[in-house]
């Protein structure tokens, strides 16, 4: 259990954009045995989400809201590759995943993937700002099982429907599961484009993709 007072750092490090300070509480965290997940989801994702308030309400600037995005994408690097691998041999399968067009942010997707290939599930993880049409062309090439999106822009989130449509369209909805993700992406949503499921932060995406490969 890291404690409050560390993790209050640990936000404070990414409102005031200091990756030395975030750099350095990550390394010890890890160098103590605890475990990484937990000052990513209760220290430096609150973090970047005041950053994120502070920003909407116009008292930071875009100049700090990249900063504070640096030192977030290295400690992000850091902790994803600090994860523990849970090789789960029952149910293997493979996802495709993208932050779809228009969007480049990619912080929490890449969350996701580290997470669900630490649960042993194969993941092409095509980056972000990705066409509906190559996420399909991806999806087909290597046979995934699933293709997950994530969308951090209220603009974005209609390119998850676009891919729905593009699937049916293309005759290749049965073909795969989908799953969508991103702050902005609610159950509803997903319900209401006909996404085959919904997480709502990565622990929860391991779970769901489990749930689409069995069911
Ligand atoms: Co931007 N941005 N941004 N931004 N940014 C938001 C999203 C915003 C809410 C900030 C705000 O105004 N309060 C706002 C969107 C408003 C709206 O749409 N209504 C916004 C804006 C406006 C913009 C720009 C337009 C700003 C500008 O240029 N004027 C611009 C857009 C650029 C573009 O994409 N075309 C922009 C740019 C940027 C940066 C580049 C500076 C940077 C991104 C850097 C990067 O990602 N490489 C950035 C950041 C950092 C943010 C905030 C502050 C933080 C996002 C983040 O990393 N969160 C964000 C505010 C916020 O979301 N509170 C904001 C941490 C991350 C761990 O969480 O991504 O939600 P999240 O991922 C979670 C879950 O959502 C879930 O699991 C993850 C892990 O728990 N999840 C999935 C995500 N994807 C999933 C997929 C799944 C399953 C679960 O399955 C497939």
């Amino acid at each position: 259990m890291i404690p409050e007072d560390v993790l209050k750092e640990a936000k404070q490090a990414i409102v005031d954009h200091d990756k030395e300070k975030a750099v350095r509480l990550v390394e010890k965290l890890i160098a103590d045995g605890e475990d990484p997940l937990e000052i990513m989801n209760n220290g430096f994702i609150p973090g970047i989400n005041e950053v994120g308030d502070l920003f909407g309400r116009g008292m930071v600037f875009l100049p700090e809201l990249v900063q504070a995005a640096d030192v977030m994408k290295s400690v992000t690097e850091m902790v994803n590759s600090a994860l523990p691998s849970r090789e789960s041999e029952e149910c293997n399968g493979s996802i495709v995943i993208a932050t779809v067009k228009g969007d480049v942010h990619d912080i929490g997707k890449c969350i996701v993937v580290a997470l669900l290939q630490a649960n042993g599930y194969t993941v092409y993880d095509l980056g972000r700002d990705v066409d509906t049409d190559r996420i399909i062309e991806e999806a087909l090439r290597v046979k995934a099982d699933i293709i997950g999106t994530s969308a951090l822009l209220t603009t974005t989130m209609s390119r998850q429907k676009e891919l729905e449509q593009a699937l049916k369209t293309a005759g290749l909805r049965d073909k795969f599961k989908t799953i969508v993700g991103g702050a902005p992406v609610t159950a509803r949503w997903a319900a209401n484009i006909g996404s085959d499921a919904y997480a709502e932060d990565a622990q929860d995406a391991v779970v769901k993709v489990k749930k689409l490969l069995t069911s």
